[in-house]
């Protein structure tokens, strides 16, 4: 699905007529503000010279590799401090309320760490790759630059995300109830490339992944899966890879659960069978209320989540015009539509795709309403191109109970009231 053009023919939405109207009424000084724009009244910022005209600006010496103006300082990945005894084994959060697109920049994307994030630098980096393969390999980081590169943009979601959400809501705030996530473009050599350079011997069944850190985070990947699409990536949005997502090389499993995502990816080992020589391996099961456990649950059920209005982002220019806007994405392939409703769940809308929906990427969505300023229950539910629908939280419960902490892909539920704050609930 594409962009479409937001016109009169879109009933939901402020009509373009209106803003058109709102200018011209506007311009000839009459009439108050139509539409999201307001009407022309004396204003300082308009009438008078501002500090920022009457002084010369920063030169380009003065920022060799530029941050955020300091007015954004607020769009920062944020901890719950309860959540871990401490932050060196411990998670936080994209800011997903703040952002719009869906590309996630490296300094505000969520880190996972287990033992720490590690400072390990390009000449000390070695990736060995043994096991059952006909030629153990070692790379070099200057190794890897010299396979053939591939370019593909993925979303990486801890399987914990929205897992404090299980027993009703809680967290106050998209960034944390969805903020396990992240989204990048990707440079790096296919893994199928490497395999077969060390040629898979043909009882090699899975993948054992270890990283460099402390925690080695050894996760077993089926065979199939590291032939298929994922990536030994070096370079995230252009740049080399952020420390804290595994500098200088990590493991890309698309679509799957970002634990086998390996950072500061040190070994591949070709096994004929998953390996459970760690704890962690057996870790990231889902405990089913008769106490069975779902296991090897790596893809990423499709999930959705309106990301503004959201408790961090209320209403404040009250009723008329709105924007709602929100991210979807599936482990499976491509979001093909994702429906908001503002009366939690009784009635929906289509929403808009904004640019192209690529496969296992965030997607961003729009609905453009005219709010008439009373509450709402906003929810989202997308649709991915494997025909599955967001469930809701109460329809997964159903079938995996309480106990559950991993893969919480229900539907989110936004109160707006009628002042613009907006709350964490369920309805149901
Ligand atoms: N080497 C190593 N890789 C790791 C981890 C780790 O602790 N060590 N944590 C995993 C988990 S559980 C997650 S959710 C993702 C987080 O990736 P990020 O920090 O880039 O967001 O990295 C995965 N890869
Ligand atoms: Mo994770």
């Amino acid at each position: 699905m594409t962009d479409t053009p937001h016109d009169d023919t879109h009933k939901e939405g402020p009509s373009r007529r209106a803003f058109l109207r709102g200018g011209a009424l506007a311009a000839a000084g009459v009439g108050a503000g139509v539409g999201a724009a307001r009407a022309a009244t004396p204003d300082p910022l308009i009438t008078e010279v501002q500090p920022w005209a009457q002084f010369l600006g920063d030169g380009v010496d003065v920022a060799p590799y530029g941050m955020p103006i300091r007015f954004e300082g607020d769009v920062i990945r944020r901890n719950v401090e309860w959540l871990t005894a401490d932050t060196i084994s411990s998670i936080n959060f994209t800011p997903i309320h703040a952002l719009d697109g869906t590309i996630t920049p490296q300094g505000c994307a969520f880190e996972r760490h287990h033992s720490g994030a590690i400072e390990l630098s390009k000449p000390d980096y070695r990736l060995m790759l043994n096991g059952l393969v006909d030629r153990p390999l070692v790379f070099s980081y200057d190794d890897l630059e010299r396979f053939p590169r591939e370019q593909h943009v993925y979303f990486c979601e801890c399987a914990a995300n929205g897992g404090m959400e299980w027993a009703g809501a809680q967290l106050n705030g998209a960034q944390y109830t969805h903020g396990m996530v992240h989204n990048m473009e990707y440079t790096g050599v296919s893994l199928r490339t490497l395999l077969n350079e060390a040629g898979v011997k043909p009882e090699g069944s899975w993948v054992y992944a270890e990283g460099a850190d402390a925690a080695s985070n050894g996760r077993s990947i089926p065979l199939d899966k590291a032939l298929d699409d994922c990536l030994v990536a070096f370079k995230a949005n252009g740049e080399a890879l952020r420390m804290e997502h595994g500098y200088p090389v990590r493991l890309v499993v698309p679509g799957w659960e970002a634990n086998m995502w390996l950072k500061w990816l040190r070994r591949l080992t070709v096994t004929d069978g998953p390996v459970h020589a760690r704890e962690e391996t057996s870790k990231y099961t889902d405990l089913m209320p008769d106490g069975r456990a779902r296991k090897f649950t790596f893809v990423m059920d499709a999930k959705s989540v309106i990301t503004a209005p959201s408790p961090q982002v209320p209403i404040r220019h009250g009723a008329g015009p709105l924007v709602l806007s929100g991210l979807a994405w599936s482990g499976r392939g491509r979001i093909t539509r994702v429906d908001v409703s503002l009366d939690g769940g009784v009635s929906w809308q289509t929403a808009r795709i904004a640019g192209d929906a690529k496969p296992m990427a965030l997607t961003r969505f729009y609905l453009d309403i005219d709010w008439d300023g009373s509450e709402m229950f906003l929810q989202s539910r997308c649709v991915d191109e494997t025909g599955y629908v967001q469930p809701t939280k109460d329809a997964l419960r159903e079938i995996r109970g309480l106990n559950s902490i991993y893969h919480n892909n229900g539907i989110q539920t936004w109160w707006v009231k009628p002042d613009g704050e907006v709350e964490n609930v369920e309805v149901g």
